[in-house]
């Protein structure tokens, strides 16, 4: 017994020194000193020495058993402090290596345009409104004077969704809205995505971009109308551009005009970017007309307004000298990162 005892304690004393891991040696203390271990089984042969080799043996086993625990202790803070270090070792941060930098975002062309139009008018006193882009016939259309004959309800014009769904011209529709839910004084304006049916070139895309304008109020004039857009021309293209109110028409407003800048890239002489006129056409505008007033429920006796319409697009390629409109909806990467 006292040699199978000796047996054990070597293989055991073997098997700790070559335990490469705390799992190994987790095996080892199972194997030995475990319910069902080897050392605890020679404990259960006791029964069968004489008086006085148990107590012998019985301190000899237990020698065996203490110094096997302290073994595996031993081995046990070993391995452990070894694998800290390993994990220490392996979390090491190169200080000299070269930083991640980090991707920042950079802000549209169109919406720097666009922010900077709404401070503007938000400086005037107008609120922001917006609206759904797909719309109804009577929102975008029959609220807003157009006859019925009037080529832009030309399905060769405009996108149609269904008989009466459409995708939205113009932002007007949000505006009539507008009127529909607020009383006067309305001052608005309406940034936002419109949609019509054009061949794809430089200069044009099926989706661009408008903000619409529109004031309501007792006693609103052309006055007004003059003052407000003359501000916004000087306050975009500086306090030296010339402004210049030209008559138009348009189905919504009455009576109507265009405006156009002296042209900021050759002062008004006349050059490539202006088609030699020495202006540059930058809006439509006018006196809301009595009928689309009269749609919404607001008294054309008592109240008037004026409206205005601005592209962005093409503001922001004259402003940034993109050559290609496209440019502003491939979101390709490479010209984004330019502004
Ligand atoms: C309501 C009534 C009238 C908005 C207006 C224009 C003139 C205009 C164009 C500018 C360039 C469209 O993007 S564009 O092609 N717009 O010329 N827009 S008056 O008139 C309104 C708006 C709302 C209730």
């Amino acid at each position: 017994m006292k040699q199978q005892l000796e047996a054990i304690k070597l293989a055991a004393v073997e098997a700790i020194n070559t335990a490469s891991d705390e799992k190994a040696i987790e095996e080892i203390r199972v194997k030995y000193l475990g319910k069902k271990g080897e050392l605890t089984a020679i404990l259960k042969q006791m029964g069968s020495l004489s008086p006085e080799e148990r107590p012998v043996m019985g301190q000899l086993v237990n020698e065996a058993k203490q110094s096997v625990e302290e073994l595996i202790a031993e081995k046990k803070a070993e391995l452990s402090a070894a694998a800290t270090l390993q994990k220490l070792k392996d979390e090491t941060i190169d200080i000299t290596m070269p930083a991640k930098t980090a991707k920042v975002g950079k802000i549209h062309p169109l919406n720097s345009v666009l922010d900077d139009m709404i401070d503007i008018f938000q400086s005037m006193g107008f609120d922001v409104v917006d609206g759904p882009e797909v719309e109804t016939d009577y929102y975008n259309f029959e609220c807003l004077n157009v006859p019925a004959d009037h080529p832009a309800r030309d399905m060769q014009d405009t996108f149609y969704l269904g008989e009466n769904l459409l995708l939205r011209t113009q932002t007007s529709a949000a505006q009539i809205r507008t009127m529909e839910t607020r009383k006067p004084p309305i001052r608005v304006i309406c940034p936002g995505r419109v949609y019509r049916a054009d061949e794809v070139d430089a200069t044009h895309s099926p989706v661009f971009h408008q903000i619409e304008g529109l004031v309501v109020d007792k006693g609103i004039t052309m006055c007004d109308l003059k003052g407000v857009l003359e501000q916004f021309a000087h306050e975009i293209y500086g306090k030296d551009t010339k402004v210049k109110f030209r008559p138009s028409f348009f189905p919504f407003t009455e009576p109507s005009v265009e405006v156009d800048v002296s042209c900021s890239e050759c002062g008004g002489k006349g050059c490539r970017v202006c088609k030699g006129s020495g202006w540059i056409e930058i809006l439509g505008a006018g006196m809301v007309h009595p009928s689309v007033l009269k749609c919404c429920g607001i008294d054309p006796e008592e109240y008037s307004g004026f409206a205005f319409g601005i592209g962005l697009d093409r503001l922001t390629t004259t402003r940034y000298k993109i050559s290609d409109i496209r440019l502003l909806f491939e979101n390709d990467k490479r010209f984004l990162e330019q502004f």
